[in-house]
């Protein structure tokens, strides 16, 4: 990949997509080709085989995914499995056809078995039963890696599929329906502490434990591996470290200025128990994170405020 590479980042007004764009500008990379969903509707197989046919990108970012926190994943199944599985499709098969010199596919750590042995190793993957509230999604991305996989066996393609831990940071969804809790906990501590509410209500029991990882370090691993890496084994994305959301909770409280009290919804599902990623194989790449999560929560919350 070079500085005139032609580089299509689907996906480049999410979370994920949006960081890699930042990431490859700041590298010097000049010919990157995005398009919004107006533009090119990815689940829009005839649309997507004539972008490609036309166009002719040389390396892809496939970052564009339908996702969202657990209570979205638990009540929108079929969208999920749907949209992430026709976009997989889509976007592989077109670049296959015309000749992709490489594409980095983004799966997650939901791919584990519920159970999984941490911290939890590449090998982990199809050992166990999935955690029910991401299941959908979780077969999708399974069925990306397998494509992947797939398609460099039998078409001599260089797809590769890393498997990022729990993602936050600029351009994130802070819907409080369908976020993720880093970023709903940021906006449930801010504007309870504008309005002066005398508690924040925050679901499940604060037990399970998350890692969470910088959107903008998960993209230097992206352009680090899609450098450096081409095998068809998939690789863990992550810092190696996490907490409970009980300490999460009370580290956003403290970072947003909080004073009230924190109240647990317990009716609402805490998800996998523990889904701490093993990074050994990244680390032996030659690739560390940068951004420690105190680091990171304070930035995050100043680009709230600020958009
Ligand atoms: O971030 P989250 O939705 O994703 O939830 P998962 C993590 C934990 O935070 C759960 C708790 O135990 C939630 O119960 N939590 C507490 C909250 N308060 C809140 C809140 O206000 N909003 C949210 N969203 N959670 C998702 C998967 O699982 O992670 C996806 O469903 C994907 O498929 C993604 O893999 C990375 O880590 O549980």
């Amino acid at each position: 990949m070079n500085k005139e590479s032609k580089i299509f980042i689907a996906g480049h007004r999410g979370l994920v997509g949006s960081a890699i764009v930042r990431a490859l500008g700041r590298a010097g990379y000049r010919n990157l080709m995005l398009r919004t969903r107006a533009e090119l509707d990815l689940l829009d197989q005839h649309a997507v085989r004539s972008f490609f046919e036309t166009e002719k990108p040389e390396y892809v970012f496939l970052a564009a995914a339908k996702v969202g926190g657990i209570m979205a994943n638990n009540t929108y199944p079929a969208d999920f499995i749907r949209e992430n599985l026709v976009i997989e499709l889509n976007v592989m098969d077109a670049a296959c056809r015309n000749g992709v010199k490489k594409l980095l596919f983004l799966g997650s750590s939901c791919i584990y078995p519920k159970f999984a042995v941490q911290p939890i190793s590449e090998s982990e993957l199809l050992t166990g039963p999935l955690e029910e509230t991401n299941r959908a999604y979780a077969v999708a991305k399974i069925a990306g890696i397998v494509m992947c996989q797939s398609y460099n066996t039998q078409y001599g393609t260089d797809f590769i599929s890393i498997m990022p831990t729990n993602l936050y940071g600029p351009n994130d969804n802070f819907d409080l329906e369908t976020s993720h809790v880093l970023p709903a906990l940021l906006r449930k501590f801010h504007e309870a502490k504008k309005r002066n509410d005398p508690s924040v209500t925050v679901w499940g029991t604060g037990a399970a434990k998350r890692e969470f990882l910088h959107v903008d370090d998960l993209a230097d691993a992206c352009l680090f591996l899609m450098k450096k890496y081409d095998a068809s084994e998939i690789v863990n994305i992550g810092t190696g470290e996490d907490l409970s959301i009980k300490e999460l909770t009370e580290r956003v409280r403290d970072v947003v200025g909080y004073a009230g009290e924190i109240v647990w919804d317990t009716l609402k599902p805490d998800g996998t128990p523990r889904k701490l990623l093993d990074v050994s194989k990244l680390h032996a790449l030659g690739w560390h994170h940068k951004i420690p999560l105190p680091e990171g929560l304070k930035t995050t919350y100043e680009w709230y405020i600020a958009n």
